[in-house]
């Protein structure tokens, strides 16, 4: 294990897989080791920027992902890539699609891609990725991207673990804002509209014109700067706007630094983990525990005969687990 560790530290990319393939099983042996691992490795210094990506299927965030992620290659810093994909539990398949793999972003050397296998509920996910994330630190990734699509509340997940969150859209006509969900946009830092190239330039510059005006009707939040969230019209395609998106990034993170907000909010995000983490333990060792899922069972038969109220069956259990 120390010679796995000393690995991640030098940065070994094989080595960082099979920490995430650890720490994803869900195997007791591996649990435990994994969890060895990640003890050891939490003092390490953490001065990685972690970016979260969210959006439908098909707008384009694993191309944006690549396109940014060779930018930043470029500028000599260390990137890795982290996948969820909530869907592929009930679908049993991705929907991150296919350009997942990257292509030419995973022939970097100083690149790492990991696609989600991710299955099992939200609280797993978000653990599971946290820890990840604390891997690919470890092994010195400045910069982690977390994609996620934008459905199953994965986004307000990334949105925990993440200091900077980007939603993506697609340019289309009309007035409607497509659908996005009003929870989406107030906890987006940067709106991109992508595809702004070929046929749909000028109608991604609707789109952004569309999305600026909207976001002036939400309420400011303290931990922004003037003008922000941004709207930027993009193609992750071509590459046109990525060097801005990338100083749009920069300058908010410096000040909320100097604000002292950058601080203030991953402490903020420590304290959700931490209920999302109850949630996940009461969920899966609590109410999954096999003498708690009998008794759930014959309340639910007493229920549904009758013999009890809902309200008094979870009261019963209530009694039951606190004994
Ligand atoms: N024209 C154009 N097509 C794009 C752009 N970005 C992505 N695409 C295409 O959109 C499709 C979906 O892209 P992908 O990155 O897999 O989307 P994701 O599902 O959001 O990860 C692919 O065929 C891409 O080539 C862009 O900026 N302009
Ligand atoms: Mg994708």
């Amino acid at each position: 294990m120390n010679e796995l560790i000393e690995k991640i530290k030098k940065g070994d990319r094989r080595s960082l897989a099979k920490a995430i393939t650890l720490v994803e099983s869900t195997r007791i042996d591996h649990q435990n080791l994994s969890r060895l691992i990640l003890n050891k490795l939490k003092n390490e210094p953490k001065s990685s920027l972690k970016i979260g990506l969210t959006g439908t299927p098909g707008v384009g965030k694993s191309t944006f992902i690549e396109t940014l992620g060779l930018q930043l290659i470029q500028k000599r810093k260390k990137v890795a890539v982290l996948a969820i994909d909530p869907s592929s539990k009930t679908t049993g398949g991705s929907i991150l699609g296919d350009k997942t793999r990257m292509e030419l972003l995973s022939k970097e050397n100083n690149a790492f891609i990991r696609p989600s296998p991710n299955s099992g509920s939200l609280g797993g996910i978000a653990k599971r990725t946290r820890e990840a994330i604390t891997l690919c630190e470890a092994a010195g990734y400045e910069i982690i991207l977390v994609e996620t699509v934008g459905v199953g509340q994965s986004e307000t997940l990334v949105s925990e673990i993440t200091d900077v969150f980007c939603l993506l859209i697609a340019p289309a006509g009309g007035d409607e804002l497509q659908g996005v969900k009003r929870g989406i946009m107030e906890m987006s830092d940067i709106i991109l509209i992508n595809k702004a190239d070929g046929e749909l330039k000028p109608i991604a510059k609707q789109t952004s014109a569309q999305y600026e005006s909207a976001l002036k009707l939400f309420r400011h939040r303290k931990y922004d700067p003037p003008y922000f969230p941004k709207v930027i019209p993009i193609s992750s395609l071509t590459g046109a706007g990525l060097s801005q998106v990338w100083s749009t990034i920069e300058e908010l993170i410096s000040w909320r630094k100097q604000k002292g907000f950058f601080d203030d909010i991953r402490k903020d995000q420590k304290v959700a983990s931490f209920n999302r983490e109850l949630n996940n333990v009461f969920q899966e060792k609590i109410i999954g525990s096999p003498k708690i899922l009998e008794k759930i069972k014959k309340i639910k038969t007493d229920i549904y005969q009758g013999y009890t109220t809902p309200e008094e069956g979870a009261e019963a259990l209530i009694k039951k687990i606190l004994h």
